[in-house]
């Protein structure tokens, strides 16, 4: 009972992831269309006992979009303080050939309350000088408090922001279960931070939102655990860091595998067509039951959920929910 509490808990902490030519044609689809993006992360990959699924989106990134990644900033949820996430986001940037001169790196939001953080007010000067025809993507991989700093500091960078990618979310009638337990996750990216997305929401932004749904199409197994590690670089650091991961998903889910969610928000970045995603459903906040980790449902908390079929509604949003039969080779691949 210990030890399922154990596991329980340790797991509560995330939410909610063919070679070089293809690498190469995916690169130069990136760099041609000029898209760019900041990336905002909780990256934890390699703290024990904590989610490694930054590290997977991080290195996705820079390994397919590089020139496209105009800043990164870390914030909190995974660490006490934000010291090791910033040594790590380091590490994978050398990991891909970059550095902080090629792609700066900044500390962000330290709580939910903390709005003026370095990241919130590079990314409001980033957007203040972007013009407003070619607006950025905004990678959020954690909670959403630097991005609503940025915007509490430029409220005119709201019309030069294409698109939130979050990490969470929900539809009404379905509710995504995970491993052999049929779990349902925490929504951990909202409930850690709900004000900052009602903020961002209150905004009129675009959010695509990268449910858990569709994480489910990508499991990374220990064979693929094998073939990251012979690959080398990056993707056997990231190999390496994901051993303890795997067996706390094996022993807490009982799943022979575990789910890099945040991956999966890079890989909608870089390749939308890859994951299909409904447009203009409706968004609610609905208190519905908490089933998360085996609970049973007693108590209510706040849920992002989405629906066709809402006649009030807090915004138009797209929702991706599922992949192909090939879109797990394919991901695979793209870390290799
Ligand atoms: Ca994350």
């Amino acid at each position: 009972m210990i030890a399922r509490f154990v596991f329980l808990f340790l797991l509560s902490g995330f939410i909610f992831s063919f070679t070089g030519w293809t690498n190469l044609v995916r690169a130069e689809d990136a760099q041609a269309t000029g898209k760019q993006v900041w990336i905002d992360t909780d990256i934890s990959t390699g703290l024990a006992f904590k989610d490694v699924d930054d590290g997977y989106a991080l290195t996705h990134a820079l390994k397919h979009y590089p020139d496209a990644v105009a800043g990164i900033s870390v914030t909190y949820g995974n660490a006490p303080t934000l010291a090791r996430p910033l040594k790590i986001a380091a590490k994978v940037l050398a990991l891909n050939g970059q550095s902080q001169e090629s792609i700066p790196l900044y500390s962000g939001a330290t709580s939910p309350t903390d709005f003026d953080s370095a990241g919130s007010r590079a990314l409001a000067e980033f957007l203040r000088q972007r013009s407003a025809n070619a607006p950025i993507a905004v990678l959020a991989l954690g909670r959403l408090t630097t991005i609503a700093g940025a915007f509490r500091l430029y409220p005119e960078g709201v019309s030069k922001v294409s698109e939130v990618i979050f990490v969470g979310g929900r539809r009404l009638d379905y509710e995504p279960r995970v491993g052999k337990r049929q779990f349902v996750l925490t929504d951990s990216n909202y409930w850690g931070d709900e004000a900052s997305f009602d903020e961002l929401l209150g905004h009129g932004l675009h959010f695509a939102l990268i449910s858990t749904e569709v994480a489910l199409h990508f499991e990374i197994t220990p064979a693929d655990l094998r073939l990251l590690s012979q690959s080398g670089g990056a993707s056997a650091w990231l190999a390496r860091h994901s051993k303890l991961w795997l067996r706390i998903w094996r022993l807490g889910l009982r799943e022979n595998g575990f789910l890099p969610f945040d991956l999966l928000a890079s890989v909608y970045f870089n390749s939308p067509e890859k994951m299909t995603c409904d447009d203009q459903l409706g968004l609610r906040i609905l208190s519905l039951p908490d089933f998360s980790f085996g609970k049973r449902g007693k108590k209510n908390r706040n849920h992002p959920v989405v629906s066709e079929n809402f006649s009030e509604s807090r915004g138009l949003i797209r929702y991706c929910h599922s992949a192909g039969p090939a879109f797990h080779d394919q991901v695979l691949e793209e870390l290799l």
